[in-house]
């Protein structure tokens, strides 16, 4: 499936093996990792197509279905569960039902999703005309060609720290950061402090390797700061680039996640954005135009702009932390059926 701008496999829980060495090799194997091309798998060759879903029904009596993300490193033999992802979150509303897990509306069905990486709960809302998933529909989202159906995600307040390093600015390698958290382990720069624009194409940046070495100094400290520990390995925290807004948002965004540059935003990297953007004194907002009339936030990225609604409260005595955060996404089912997996050699899965 097609969640937001990111592709993905979608399993059931039960159809994979429940051991995490023998998943992980299996799902290497399934989207054609380690290999730059993934060729003989289904994985895009590239981390935003190199995803997987495992959804199981949920013992939380707060959630209807359980939502395992695992990344599937691209030329790695490596799967990790160590971030979330917002994104392919969107689909998974529309898989519960097209799996039975979960049954349909007549009208639209409401999905309340518990992500196993974080605990975090959200409720994900489609169409489901006569009680079955309609992936046709209006809404269109930057980064992907033509219309479908809307699934508005709702993510009532998490009860972790928006500011983990306890912050709004650190100092890393000389460089003023904001540590942030409304979902997605984030961290701020201003993109002139590192000597570029933020306006630069996705390619542009992948290729500059000094940038590439700051960053890579940068994210090393903040993960310690952040509390994850040695991150050398982990797909998080994610770098966010900003600048001044170019076409009416808020800001400009250009996010590593954390080595290749995103085509757009993630769902979670942009709330996480928006929330450090309201938060006074940190590094975005300085930069960002934020109306504090409204709850909308719109990121710009390199593919366009993802609208967020995203509040805060901020208190005299106490951290900030956040109100309410919601987006818009589509997804669309793309393909239904077998995959085969290329033969196990020897176990290859190193899990994180
Ligand atoms: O931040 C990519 C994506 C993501 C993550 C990444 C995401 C999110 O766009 O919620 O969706 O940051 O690795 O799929």
């Amino acid at each position: 499936m097609r969640g937001g701008t990111s592709k993905g496999a979608y399993f059931l829980a039960g159809d994979l093996p429940a051991e995490p060495a023998l998943r992980d090799d299996l799902l290497l194997r399934i989207m054609g990792s380690p290999d730059d091309r993934q060729i003989d798998g289904l994985g895009g060759a590239h981390p935003l197509t190199s995803k997987v879903a495992v959804i199981s029904p949920s013992a939380d009596p707060g959630a209807d279905v359980d939502y395992l993300f695992l990344q599937v490193a691209v030329d790695r033999p490596e799967v990790s569960d160590r971030q979330n992802c917002g994104n392919i979150l969107a689909g998974v509303g529309p898989f519960a039902v097209e799996r039975g897990l979960v049954p349909a509306g007549q009208e639209e069905t409401a999905v309340r999703i518990r992500m196993v990486n974080t605990g975090d709960l959200a409720t994900a809302t489609f169409p489901t005309p006569g009680g079955r998933v309609d992936y046709k529909g209006g809404a269109a989202i930057s980064g992907v060609p033509g219309t479908a159906a809307p699934v508005v995600i709702e993510f009532p307040p998490g009860d972790g720290e928006l500011l983990p390093t306890g912050n709004t600015v650190d100092v890393i390698d000389g460089v003023e950061v904001t540590c942030v958290d409304n979902g997605m382990p984030t961290v701020l720069i201003a993109a002139d402090s590192l000597k570029v624009t933020g306006y630069e194409t996705p390619r542009d940046l992948e290729e500059d390797e000094t940038l590439a070495d700051r960053l890579r100094i940068i994210r090393l400290e903040a993960g310690r700061l952040m509390g994850l520990g040695d991150v050398s390995d982990a797909t998080v925290p994610k770098l966010t680039l900003l600048a001044p807004p170019r076409d009416g948002g808020a800001v400009t965004t250009r996010t590593f996640i954390p080595v290749r540059c995103h085509t757009s935003i993630g769902v979670l990297g942009a709330a996480s954005v928006a929330a450090g953007l309201r938060i006074e004194g940190t590094v975005g907002a300085g930069i960002a135009v934020i109306d504090p009339a409204t709850d909308r936030v719109r990121i710009e990225h390199p593919t366009g702009f993802l609208d967020i609604e995203s509040s805060v409260t901020a208190t005299a005595d106490g951290p900030p932390s956040a109100r309410r955060t919601a987006v818009v996404r589509t997804a669309r089912k793309i393909f239904d059926g077998t995959v085969f997996p290329r033969a196990a050699d020897r176990p290859t899965g190193g899990h994180r």
